[in-house]
């Protein structure tokens, strides 16, 4: 069904309620945000938009920005979130590739963006800011208040949401309503989230977790959310007071840790601390418990499956390990066969379930390369489990670095170094990182005569693409490592690097 209807049915008793609550101080109760959510979905119609057709959004956290995602589920639209950091180019991509009707975007942006839009064939770009301001907004205010949702069946299309690839191409993986309300589901029960609860909220809300994780289940158990622009940890710390769970990446804990103010009365009121999008390192999870005595609970998922596996609410949160896979989700530990090992056994994790996507946009080779012959979404993440049935990741597959809790694609940087004059080749790896957890590093081969400084390849890469992608440490060498096949022997690279940094 439409997941926005399951989540209304779920909040009508509570419209008087608020639901969020911004850091200017306004609150919104669910009243404002179905009437909200109506008038931009009448407005959207009134465009002429019809089932299906994609509505991409590149723009700042506010509230209003959250309740457009919302209006696009009640109209039977297909949201696509775009990150903020993005640039020109990367845009351009998307625009080209999913072929939105709509682009709302930032007002400073929208010259910039004018003539991309329009190679692109979008019909409608449109503003809206970060105090929920611009053209989206002078539309929908002479909008109708009311609006019958859109009926939908499970496997409708919600949102794609893009994934980088291995081969730089990023790929689009269609979220169905399905996939939402299922997840929604699971994680209100399996986290114990009530209408008492209030979350802060400090995650962007163009990925899986900030957009779907941290707020589906809070509509549905009629909760309350903190709603901040950004991750700032003294403001997440101020906001404990008042609240009873954090979703945040690893990163937010690391910087958590580094306030003097997280004390154990500090997260008194708190209840609940979960962490994912990337490993959690046994340090962070053991500190935080020494310091605020609470065990942070850590969960697996990604853009392609929502969430996958979990620690338990109750029952032992373990260190270093995923837990569990959710109810509904099946998840087996493959070896090169496609055929499950047992524990202690390292191997490919492979899904199913009511959580899985429902395929890469326009892609269909891709997609069918990523499931095995009986079915089995294969995640790229390599697992292990315990004999008592936690699941740890030990290891990817697939050649990403995950930095603060983005993905990066080696093979994208890569081309965008190559083309830089005076290089003749690269190669992308990830290093250690206190505080983001993996670095992006380029180790790059200069041409003969070549000038080129670290300080230049960075500048480079920043005029291009998104700021958390660029390189934060470039080294040149004579020639990349090889193995007989002439492959570049990126393990040898880490381990130089790794070296160099411990020195
Ligand atoms: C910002 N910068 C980064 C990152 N973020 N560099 C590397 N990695 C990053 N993650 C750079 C900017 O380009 C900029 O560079 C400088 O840092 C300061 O930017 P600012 O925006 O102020 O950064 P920040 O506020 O310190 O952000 C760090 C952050 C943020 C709070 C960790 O990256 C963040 O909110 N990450 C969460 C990502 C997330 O939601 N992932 C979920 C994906 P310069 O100064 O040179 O311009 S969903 C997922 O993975 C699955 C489904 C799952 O399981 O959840
Ligand atoms: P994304 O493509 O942004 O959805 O990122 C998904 C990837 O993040 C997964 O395939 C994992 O590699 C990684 N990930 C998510 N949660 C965790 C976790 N708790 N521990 C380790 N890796 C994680």
């Amino acid at each position: 069904m439409n997941a926005y209807t399951l989540f209304a049915r779920a909040f009508a008793g509570r419209l008087a309620q608020p639901v969020l609550e911004d850091e200017g101080g306004s609150v919104f109760t669910y009243a404002d945000l179905d009437r909200e959510t109506a008038r931009i979905a009448s407005y959207l119609a009134g465009l002429g938009l019809r089932r299906g057709d994609r509505v991409a959004a590149q723009i700042e956290k506010s509230p209003q920005g959250l309740f457009l995602y919302l209006a696009t589920l009640r109209a039977g639209l297909c949201f696509l979130p775009l990150n903020t950091a993005y640039q020109k180019t990367e845009i351009a991509y998307f625009l080209n590739d999913a072929e939105p009707a709509v682009f709302v975007c930032d007002p400073a942006r929208a010259q910039g963006y004018r003539e991309i839009a329009a190679q692109a064939r979008v019909a409608h770009l449109l503003t809206l800011d970060s105090r929920g301001a611009g053209s989206l907004a002078d539309g929908v205010h002479r909008a109708c208040a009311e609006f019958s949702d859109a009926v939908l069946a499970d496997d409708d299309l919600a949102v794609i949401i893009y994934t980088s690839g291995t081969t730089g191409r990023s790929k689009g993986a269609m979220v169905t309503h399905g996939n939402l309300t299922s997840n929604a589901a699971v994680l209100k029960d399996s986290w114990r989230i009530g209408e008492s609860d209030v979350l802060i909220h400090a995650l962007p809300v163009f990925h899986v977790h900030g957009l779907f994780v941290a707020v589906h289940p809070l509509l549905l158990a009629g909760a309350r959310m903190i709603f901040l622009r950004k991750f700032d940890p003294k403001a997440v710390l101020a906001a404990m007071r008042r609240a009873t769970m954090l979703m945040g990446v690893p990163t937010f804990y690391v910087r958590l840790l580094g306030e003097a103010g997280l004390t154990l009365a500090a997260v008194s009121g708190m209840r609940l601390f979960v962490s994912g999008s990337a490993p959690l390192l046994l340090d962070t999870f053991a500190e935080w418990r020494a310091r605020t005595g609470c065990t942070i609970l850590e969960r697996y998922g990604m853009s392609e499956a929502g969430m996958i596996a979990s620690n338990p609410y109750d029952g032992e949160r373990r260190g270093g390990t995923v837990g569990f896979a959710l109810s509904g989700v099946s998840l087996r530990v493959a070896g090169a066969d496609d055929k499950p090992l047992g524990a202690g056994e390292p191997g490919a994790i492979q899904i199913k379930g009511p959580n899985v996507f429902a395929g890469y946009w326009r892609m269909p080779e891709k997609t069918r390369e990523e499931f095995t012959a009986d079915g089995w979404f294969r995640t790229g993440d390599v697992g292990q489990w315990s004999e008592d049935g936690y699941l740890s990741i030990v290891g990817r597959a697939k050649d990403l670095i995950i930095s603060g809790g983005y993905n990066v694609y080696p093979k994208e940087i890569e081309l965008v170094v190559d083309a830089i004059p005076g290089v003749v080749e690269s190669a992308v790896v990830g290093i250690a990182h206190p505080d983001l957890g993996e670095a992006v590093a380029a180790v790059v081969v200069r041409a003969k005569g070549a000038a080129l400084s670290e300080a230049d390849v960075i500048a480079r890469v920043k005029a291009e693409i998104a700021g958390f992608k660029v390189p934060k440490l470039v080294r040149f060498v004579a020639e990349l490592p090889r193995n007989a096949m002439g492959k570049v022997q990126k393990s040898v690279l880490r381990e130089q690097l790794g070296r160099e940094r411990s020195q």
